[in-house]
């Protein structure tokens, strides 16, 4: 007995994580399905072992710890899950609390938690960000769960996690759910944040002959701008590394068959559902499974030809310049988006989540950590209630600033035949959101000769009827 928490799932994420909570000084009870693992993380944590205690069973894991117990699961998300909490459960008792630390589905640990309170155990549901290196160095914890579980385990959640200028990088989001709603529209922001970046990339790589290791300068640059992010820290790093088998640049070796695990798909389904317009994160995520469906792409090039991605100019301090501008406009247009949907989550779930606090504690650890998310926990410190981040005065002025840019370049990728659908869907966006009248009259016209919906007028109150002369039907 006597270890602080017990951890289930030593893989990637697990292990990092409890070499984590070693380090910070806390006793941890470890298990894994595959038993090998248990000694396996033993020798990786070389002179940290003392802090393990290793346990071939759960019922060795669970009375490794003292009433009331915490243990913290990093198995692989969905069934996993749950076949743990099944196996664990008899050996609880009421006060314990078990921690989901994967990346759930947010409607599973809302379900999950209903079925532990029955039984009087406590629920977390926390979301972890920043992959390994996060997870064993310092990651970016979003909790959600029951908050006198949150009270009893914060301090060791707060001691593990990233620090930004010495503030953790962890926080109580709200009742179960909440944690794993927002790590899902990190990761659907993440997405889109990576998928714009990669479109930049296609207009230096195609639009302009640039090399790999040209591109990497200039994404280097970047970093010293407002672009600043580890997301473009590693995109350098990618374009300035060369595979050793060939010699030759490494992404032009690598497949261009991008991989999902689902959490983007849920922030597009989330934002569909909840009726708000997140065209640049669907669109990354379409992206990605275009770039998987392999063989329809050779099929359609061959009926169609490749896609021209002819030139758009020359490689000149003012284009490369309008590049940063747009990417930097394309990032705030997908960031807007993603809070617009926690926004809308929140007030229709009645979860009040702190928008400010979920930009700070996403400035470091995670993988989208930038410096734009000071400026969003900024933006939302002043105005909780800010109904968009475009409507921030210090977004608008960026915004203003790049958008003569982003127009130029998507106008030059569009006429040129490249594709930047997610760049493409948060100009969009931006025009639609922008525009004093749109186009959706016309729409309102056809649903009534269709169907008899009725449209309002700009001049008079009330649901009228066009003079369709007995087209409808
Ligand atoms: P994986 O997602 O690859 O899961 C592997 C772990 O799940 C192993 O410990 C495995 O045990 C265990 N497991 C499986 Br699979 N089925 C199980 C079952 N039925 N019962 C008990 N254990 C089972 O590991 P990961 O990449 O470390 O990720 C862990 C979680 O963290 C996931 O939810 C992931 O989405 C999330 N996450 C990952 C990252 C990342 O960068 N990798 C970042 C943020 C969050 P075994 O050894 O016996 O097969």
């Amino acid at each position: 007995a006597g270890a602080d928490i017990a951890v289930i799932g030593l893989a990637v994420m697990g292990q990092n994580l409890v070499l984590n909570m070693a380090e910070k000084g806390f006793r941890v009870a470890i298990y894994n399905r595959t038993v090998e693992r248990v000694d396996e993380t033993l020798v990786a944590a070389g002179p940290l072992a003392d802090k393990l205690v290793p346990c071939h069973s759960i019922v060795e894991l669970v009375a490794a710890l003292e009433p009331p117990r915490t243990v913290l699961l990093m198995v692989k998300a969905g069934t996993a899950v749950d076949e743990s909490i099944a196996q664990l459960k008899p050996h609880l008792s009421p006060g314990d609390c078990i921690i989901d630390a994967g990346n759930a589905d947010y409607h599973d640990s809302m379900r999950r938690d209903a079925a532990l309170k029955a039984d009087g155990l406590d629920f977390l549901g926390v979301g972890v960000s920043g992959g390994e290196e996060g997870a064993r160095h310092g990651p970016s914890i979003m909790a959600g769960g029951a908050p006198k579980a949150f009270e009893r385990i914060g301090p060791l959640l707060t001691a593990i996690a990233a620090r930004y200028e010495g503030t953790p990088c962890a926080a109580y989001l709200g009742p179960a759910g909440a944690g794993h709603f927002v790590k899902t529209l990190h990761n659907g922001i993440e997405y889109a944040d990576m998928e714009m970046i990669a479109e930049i990339y296609g207009l230096m790589r195609d639009g302009l002959g640039l090399k790999p290791a040209a591109m990497a300068e200039i994404f280097e640059r970047w970093t010293k701008g407002p672009l600043a992010s580890y997301l473009i820290e590693i995109t350098a790093q990618a374009l300035r590394t060369t595979d050793p088998a060939t010699g030759r640049p490494i992404v032009d070796v690598i497949l261009d068959s991008a991989g999902q695990k689902g959490t983007g798909r849920w922030s597009a389904i989330e934002a569909l559902d909840l009726g708000v317009a997140a065209g640049a994160i669907v669109a990354a995520v379409e992206a990605r499974g275009l770039s998987s469906a392999k063989a329809l792409r050779a099929a359609v090039s061959k009926t169609l030809g490749d896609a021209p991605r002819e030139r758009i100019g020359e490689a000149t301090p003012e284009l490369i310049a309008d590049l940063e501008k747009t990417l930097l406009a394309g990032k705030i247009l997908a960031y807007a988006q993603g809070f617009e949907v926690m926004a809308t989550a929140s007030a229709r779930s009645g979860w009040t989540l702190p928008l400010d606090e979920i930009a700070r504690i996403w400035r470091a650890g995670c993988i989208i950590r930038s410096s734009l998310l000071d400026r969003i926990a900024g933006a939302y410190a002043k105005d909780a209630g800010l109904a968009s981040l475009l409507l921030d005065e210090g977004f608008a002025a960026i915004l203003a600033d790049a958008l003569p840019a982003m127009q130029r370049v998507l106008g030059l990728a569009i006429g040129k035949g490249h594709a930047a659908p997610s760049l493409a869907a948060g100009l969009s966006y931006l025009q639609q959101l922008r525009s004093h009248r749109t186009t959706l009259d016309l729409v309102q016209a056809q649903r009534d000769i269709f169907g008899a919906h009725g449209f309002e007028r700009i001049d008079q109150p009330g649901t009228h009827h066009g003079p369709w002369g007995g087209t409808a039907g």
